[in-house]
């Protein structure tokens, strides 16, 4: 029997479940876990996301000195990274939304404006959520154009890493690139995958996932989830003979973009002069090989909140392959000890088709554009 799934948009609103894993309140080691004000503030926010419903404007939030405080130092600093280590479609993007959806270092964007963007460039639409969701109720949403989105922002203690979603997260490492149009469907494609995933044997109906499609299991699920982690949070991507980072996860965390290079450079050395990254080793190959980050105080590489990567653990880049990918174990507390590189969004989109027509699945779907709802064939 295939579990419910949504059919039409305005279901998303039944798909709000919430993964603990993170949560400030349960989680030890997060950094607001004995801070009484930041999780009240927590809940606040996200009773936005609870009373939330298809369709409605999404209320704005007035941040606080502090919380804008810490947006300024994340922006800043991220952005400083983005010219050498960013793709070309971040980039692009990132400039729009400076100077049409309040992205600036001492304004946290409403999410309303920039849903509104977003809507603009390829259809895709925020709503907010309250805290890190289930794998499968975020990707079905994805199959909507729907990206659901965090509005709280990280601890001011630790502004350089949040071990959940945050709004620094989203709006500086998924949203710029849902403004792609190629790496929108890319997305939505893996959002199609994970329709009405179930358990059950069950025979091949061979579709193209553009086409829509799907009825996978659970553990298909969960490779579509890993295979997700590897594009959409940490992909990397070649771009002028430069690699390139696409991924939000990337994207959003200074310690691991910064770290990008010297990843690379060990491949160059492998691969002898195939792949480049933008800015030279300098600097960074000697922290790196120091184990020291930039700024952090003396003597420890976590100083400033961020895991060490040390060289027995040296990070491996590989040729993007979804069958590969799916199934490549990953690391959610630490940076993360591969990386899968494209050719380009388009090589990506069209490899992932190919491996979610080889899915098993009772139906298929098909999206339809004017109605944002997915017809069950
Ligand atoms: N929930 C939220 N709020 N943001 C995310 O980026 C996110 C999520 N990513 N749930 C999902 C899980 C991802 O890690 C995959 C699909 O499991
Ligand atoms: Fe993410």
């Amino acid at each position: 029997k295939v579990p419910w799934f949504p059919r039409k948009v305005s279901e998303l609103d039944k798909c709000h479940h919430l993964v603990t894993k993170f949560d400030p309140d349960l989680d030890l080691d997060h950094p607001g876990f004995s801070d009484q004000a930041y999780r009240q503030r927590r809940k606040l926010i996200a009773e936005i996301a609870f009373q939330y419903k298809h369709g409605d404007p999404i209320p704005r939030v007035e941040y606080t000195a502090e919380e804008i405080a810490t947006w300024k130092e994340v922006y800043t600093t991220l952005k400083s990274l983005y010219a050498t280590h960013a793709c070309r479609e971040h980039l692009e993007a990132f400039e729009l939304l400076e100077r049409f959806s309040g992205y600036q270092e001492d304004n946290i964007p409403q999410l309303e404006d920039v849903s509104r963007f977003l809507k603009e460039r390829t259809g895709f639409q925020l709503r907010p959520v309250a805290g890190l969701l289930s794998a499968r109720d975020f990707l079905a949403s994805l199959a909507f154009r729907v990206f659901q989105c965090t509005q709280y922002i990280r601890h001011a203690s630790s502004p350089m890493h949040s071990p959940e979603p945050d709004c620094c997260h989203e709006l500086l490492g998924h949203v710029p690139m849902l403004a792609d149009r190629t790496f929108a469907q890319f997305s939505q494609d893996i959002g199609l995958a994970s329709l009405g995933a179930s358990d059950e044997e069950i025979e091949k109906l061979s579709t193209d996932i553009g086409l829509a499609s799907l009825g996978a299991s659970d553990e298909e699920i969960e490779k579509l989830s890993t295979l997700y982690w590897f594009t959409v949070e940490f992909g990397l991507c070649k771009q002028n003979g430069e690699v390139k980072a696409y991924g939000a996860g990337l994207l959003s965390s200074y310690g691991e973009l910064l770290f990008l290079p010297y990843a690379v450079l060990r491949v160059r050395e492998n691969l002898q002069g195939e792949l480049r990254v933008g800015p030279q080793p300098g600097p960074i190959a000697s922290w790196a090989t120091g184990l020291q980050f930039p700024g952090a105080p003396e003597g420890s590489g976590d100083a400033c909140g961020l895991p060490k990567h040390s060289l027995s653990e040296e990070p491996e880049i590989r040729a993007f392959d979804p069958e590969a990918a799916a199934v490549q174990p990953y690391q959610d507390q630490t940076y993360q000890p591969v990386y899968f590189v494209s050719e380009s969004f388009s090589d990506a989109k069209d490899k992932l088709r190919g491996y979610a027509s080889r899915i098993q699945r009772p139906f298929s779907v098909k999206f339809d554009p004017y109605t944002l709802a997915v017809d069950v064939l």
